[in-house]
């Protein structure tokens, strides 16, 4: 058979449910819906995975199944391009539009037609590497899409569960193995052994205080998690004193339920199953491990979260402050990237106390990265908990080349390097993020009161609203999503309650990896914030019923 009919009778094996047939969305995070509708979706991204690979002559190119923080009966899959970055955003219009194909035959036309108008040889050879997290669903969709690297002759490399930035790691090391820009082993050992290396690295001289209750989401991070902890220093020997809680991976339903970093930073409160005492430090994962939130209960036994906004400043301080230490404080320009959800005070900080410059981006790690790009150390945080810190390669030369001229320069020159080994340069990486955070409060002799005291939260409150067609709801452009232009006249509305609250600050849109609009309010006080975000609620949902009939 030739690969024409090859794809056709792939596709006739994974057709899409018909009524889903032209409403397929590659968003936020590559597609994502309920499992049982994505087998065709797989399918036809496998395709397209082998055609980004022909086009890029034969770079490895990454396929991750899971639908992250997402509930347990969803899926999702997302390409990784070469050096371990999101796809690039030009072939999300291909991947939607092979998504959409409604017929076998039409499904291979467009294979063809992508070639033809990107002018790849579908004779070049193709590579792609995937990974999948604890869904039941995981290995049915995996099996769609092995059937679409077949049909398309593809060679293909199963890296089964994996975390999502494990994932991203393999792909950048499997792409640089052999070149000047090596990454690391393109194995979970040599992810491990890198951590665990840097780690020791950053805190030589160091020791953290107390211990750090992980809950796991019951998510792939658990098991992931354990193996990491092997390759760490013990408490003994001044490593973490590691508690893992919520790693059940048997028991699928339990994934994301009542735990994890969504349910901690959307519900701003511990998984009800928490047994941490006051001051005990916790962070929580998501479903793939590539968010993570902190938090403590204080003496009151009031909750304090510890968010994505946190993590961002407190990197960003830590290695300003470690770039002028080592006397390379005029050499590494620092800034942060954050989103319209980063808390109004984190950014007043960041900007008037470290005085480092903040972009704002759209929603998703892919606008953030690459924003976080245009600096020599870029650290770019969700709210969320999703976010790394990216280091450009002229920022590597840098630290890596400098010669310290005293003890003080030396230690400073070797933490920054430890930092770029520990921290995954590819996306988002809760593990690693983790590690990093423990080294700055170890460096920093911080509890976590003292991280929370660099600066005070606005009140704020986020909420999903679940709308007929959450399409409607359109983001005018260069606003990085803070107004919305569809449906008609609802920014009017919006601004208008706004206004009736004092330092009140809300927006809606539509989110790109659940069937719901998102609000986020901000105000003076709790019951302000809680207020202002129910009227805007309000507000999608009066507009939404409307736009959706
Ligand atoms: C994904 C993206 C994140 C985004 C989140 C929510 O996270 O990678 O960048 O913040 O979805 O996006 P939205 O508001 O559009 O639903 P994850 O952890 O679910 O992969």
């Amino acid at each position: 058979m030739g690969y024409e009919d090859e794809i056709k009778a792939g596709s006739a094996k994974h057709a899409p449910p018909a009524d889903l047939v032209g409403k397929f969305q590659y968003g936020t995070a590559g597609f994502r819906m309920k499992a049982k509708d994505l087998d065709a979706v797989v399918y036809r991204v496998g395709l397209l995975a082998a055609l980004r690979s022909k086009k890029l002559n034969g770079q490895t190119v990454g396929v991750m199944i899971t639908a992250s923080h997402n509930p347990p009966e969803d899926n999702g899959v997302k390409l990784v391009d070469p050096m371990g970055e999101m796809l690039e955003s030009s072939w999300e219009a291909y991947a939607t539009s092979l998504a959409n194909a409604d017929s076998d035959q039409q499904l291979v036309d467009w294979y063809n037609n992508l070639a033809k108008n990107l002018r790849i040889n579908l004779d070049a050879p193709a590579k792609v590497i995937y990974a999948r997290d604890t869904r039941a669903s995981g290995s049915r969709l995996v099996g769609c899409l092995q059937d679409a690297l077949s049909a398309t002759g593809a060679q293909y490399t199963d890296f089964k569960l994996a975390t999502t930035p494990q994932l991203h790691y393999y792909v950048r090391c499997t792409n640089t193995k052999g070149t000047q820009d090596e990454y690391g082993e393109p194995t979970e050992k040599g992810y491990y052994e890198k951590l665990g290396a840097a780690f020791k690295q950053a805190m030589e001289h160091h020791k953290t205080s107390g211990g750090l209750v992980v809950d796991c989401a019951n998510g792939v991070g658990g098991p992931k998690l354990r193996e990491l902890v092997k390759y760490l220093p013990t408490a003994a020997e001044g490593g973490i004193d590691i508690k893992i809680v919520n790693d059940d991976v048997h028991k699928p339903d339990t994934l994301n339920s009542s735990c994890g970093a969504d349910y901690v930073k959307v519900n701003q409160r511990a998984p009800p199953s928490s047994k941490a005492g006051a001051n005990d430090r916790c962070c929580s994962l998501d479903g793939d491990a590539d968010r993570i939130v902190f938090y403590f209960l204080d003496e009151k036994n009031t909750f304090r979260l510890l968010d994505g906004d946190r993590i961002a400043t407190l990197a960003a301080s830590f290695i300003g402050d470690l770039a002028r230490q080592a006397g390379l404080g005029d050499k590494l320009n620092v800034g942060v990237v954050q989103t319209a959800y980063a808390n109004g005070a984190a950014t007043m900080y960041v900007e008037n106390n470290l005085k480092l410059p903040v972009i704002c981006t759209p929603t998703g790690v892919k606008h953030l990265h690459h924003a976080a790009t245009r600096f020599d150390v870029g650290v770019y945080f969700e709210a969320n908990g999703h976010g790394t810190v990216v280091f450009s390669p002229s920022a590597l030369k840098t630290i890596h080349t400098c010669q310290p001229e005293s003890p003080a320069q030396a230690d400073a020159l070797s933490t920054l390097g430890a930092l770029t080994d520990l921290i995954n340069q590819t996306v988002g990486d809760a593990l690693s993020d983790m590690l990093l955070v423990e080294v700055i409060l170890a460096h920093k002799h911080y509890r976590c009161a003292d991280w929370l005291s660099s600066y005070t939260d606005l009140p704020n409150r986020l909420l999903k609203v679940e709308v007929p067609d959450r399409n409607q709801f359109q983001t005018q452009e260069g606003t990085a999503e803070r107004k919305l232009a569809q449906p008609q006249r609802i920014q009017d509305e919006i601004d208008k309650m706004v206004a009736k609250f004092s330092n009140g600050r809300s927006f809606a849109r539509a989110s790109g990896t659940e069937n719901a609009v998102r609000v986020y309010a901000e105000a003076n006080t709790r019951a302000e914030a809680d207020d202002l975000a129910a009227n805007v609620a309000a507000i999608v949902k009066k507009f939404g019923a409307v736009a959706g009939m």
